[in-house]
């Protein structure tokens, strides 16, 4: 059926669209309007108030450089802590590993579970297994009564900084991760586009080297995201060392490899001068 539809993301003055095959689901949470569209050229993709979380056809790039990276930096990881990450495809990527015990997974909208379960399969394989526990709450709450100490590696894996998520870049929130972090363990969060959200990345950085003594910066592709160009800051309590724990290779990723570990922390120039 031909379809004269599209979607788009607007981004300031800038907007990517979609031409759409099908709407498989929307709903107004009590939080955001999630949505679920089929479309021509990047599959099923997921949109928070209109802002793009995932396309079928790219995830793959966000999700194995938020959760491979920092496991390739850690050494027998059992307890890990995932914050927002509602469409699985983070969790899916930390079940890859034997070693790894526990996965909690706190998600303030039940409803983006909802509709990745029902229409996202290649992303939401990983919500029956056992080693993941949900909780659907704030996340700020959740990790100031968290126990010291509690976690190996915490991902933060957000929507923009904005509303709801504001919080999740502030200096109180990165000092209760600080202490539910064991003495080596890695916090690893999405910090938008150098290129696009300059004052938003920027921002990220400065809050986490208050708070951390030892921080990185990692970058991937992410087509669909307004910048294309993405980043992830890292922080530990310990030194990070940019080398290899261990030689585990998880299994299916399409874009990570071992190798990506020295590519994707090498800072480019242009992200230099932003942090100087
Ligand atoms: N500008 C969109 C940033 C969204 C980052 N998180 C997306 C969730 C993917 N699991």
């Amino acid at each position: 059926m031909f379809s004269s539809l599209w979607v788009s993301e607007q981004y300031k003055n800038t907007a990517l669209s979609f031409k759409v095959k099908e709407i498989l689901f929307s709903k107004q949470s009590k939080f955001q309007k999630v949505e679920i569209i089929d479309t021509y050229d990047w599959g099923r993709i997921m949109m928070l108030d209109g802002m793009m979380m995932v396309t079928e056809k790219d995830e793959f790039f966000y999700h194995e450089t938020i959760s491979h990276l920092p496991m390739a930096l850690l050494k027998d990881v059992k307890k890990t802590l995932v914050i927002g990450g509602g469409d699985g495809g983070t969790i899916r990527e930390l079940a890859k590993y034997p070693s790894v015990e526990k996965i909690d997974l706190v998600e303030i909208d039940d409803v983006v579970v909802k509709a990745s379960k029902k229409c996202l399969p290649e992303l939401s394989t990983a919500f029956s297994d056992e080693r993941v526990s949900m909780f659907f709450e704030d996340a700020a709450e959740f990790i100031k009564n968290a126990e010291a100490e509690s976690y190996d590696l915490i991902i933060v894996d957000s929507s923009d900084p904005e509303g709801f998520a504001e919080c999740l870049i502030g200096t109180d929130f990165y000092h209760s991760i600080k202490k539910a972090l064991t003495e080596n363990g890695l916090f690893i969060s999405q910090s938008s586009s150098p290129l696009s959200q300059t004052e938003d990345f920027k921002k990220t950085w400065r809050n986490l080297n208050f708070i951390f003594p030892y921080n990185e910066i990692a970058w991937s592709l992410i087509p669909t995201y307004p910048g294309a160009f993405w980043s992830f800051v890292l922080a530990s309590k310990s030194e990070i060392k940019k080398e290899l724990a261990h030689d585990f290779v998880p299994e299916n990723c399409k874009f990570w490899k071992p190798e990506m570990l020295q590519a994707l922390l090498c800072r480019p120039n242009y992200i230099a001068s932003l942090i100087q």
